[in-house]
């Protein structure tokens, strides 16, 4: 088995081979959880470390020329229930996300919270499994900074979204719930937010207001609408399905990169 060391390998082959931004390669040798991830693939083969590699390049981004005039919304529309009106009623005043599981500082922040954290703003193009894509503009808070205020305890593996809308009202306690996840690759990608605006204005309800996921680099199913809690864990085994998220509960593929 080839090893090769990893600082040469993100500062040297990672740059140049794999046209790594300088930006991708500080976020992640900084974090401790992406640390560790890639801590755990040094003994992996050359070859398996270039498939995790190219992962952190950036997927392509658009200009606001190229907006689509009318994005499809697809799924969820508006999730059901009293709460989530009461929420929306309130324009999210009374909304907070929820940041726990496998983190030493467990937070819980509101959209003014989360507009106070380091942002990014990104036009990229959607696409679905069904086959439509529709191109838009994101602004929302970098998934990463908030990991890193929340502190990944180092068993922490995937990042679980929880939602607000129950997609299959027959399925029984949390395996109708709209979830999903992603591991830390994804999850301190530099285009990977919580995007609370859409097109310049705050997110619509079709969209998955109050916040939803952006992770650019998969298909449209792993963006997380309607996001409530964030979980870190060591494995999703033992949420709903097992499966990692509600398609893939469904026969999905958990990785859907595009
Ligand atoms: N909570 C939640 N998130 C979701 C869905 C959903 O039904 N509920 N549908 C997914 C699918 S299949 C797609 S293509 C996109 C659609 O996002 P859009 O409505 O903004 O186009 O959201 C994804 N995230
Ligand atoms: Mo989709």
């Amino acid at each position: 088995m080839t090893s090769i060391p990893r600082r040469g390998l993100l500062a040297g082959a990672g740059s140049a081979l794999l046209g790594l931004t300088l930006a991708g390669c500080d976020q992640i040798g900084r974090n401790p959880g992406v640390r560790a991830t890639l801590a755990r693939a040094e003994g992996l083969t050359m070859a398996a470390q270039r498939l995790i590699l190219p992962r952190t390049a950036l997927a392509r981004e658009f200009t606001p020329a190229d907006i689509s005039p009318d994005f499809r919304a697809n799924g969820s529309l508006r999730p059901a229930g009293t709460a989530y009106q009461n929420l929306v009623a309130n324009d999210f005043a009374d909304w907070r996300l929820e940041i726990g599981g496998l983190v030493e500082r467990p937070l819980s922040l509101g959209l003014a919270d989360l507009r106070a954290r380091p942002a990014r703003t990104q036009i990229t193009r959607h696409d679905c499994v069904e086959g439509w894509s529709s191109i838009g503009q994101w602004t929302g808070a970098r998934l990463s900074a908030l990991l890193e205020e929340a502190g990944l305890k180092p068993e922490a593996n995937y990042i679980v979204f929880h939602c607000a809308d129950r997609l299959d009202t027959f399925a029984e306690g949390d395996r109708g719930l709209y979830y999903e996840s992603i591991d830390l690759v994804d999850a301190f990608h530099e285009q990977t937010i919580l995007a609370y605006q859409m097109n310049g204005a705050d997110l619509p309800v079709k969209h998955g207001a109050p916040l939803r996921l952006r992770v650019e680099r998969q298909l449209g199913y792993k963006h997380a609408k309607y996001v409530m809690r964030i979980e870190a864990v060591e494995s999703f085994a033992h949420i709903a399905g097992g499966q990692g998220g509600f398609w893939e509960d469904r026969g999905y593929e958990w990785y859907a990169g595009i």
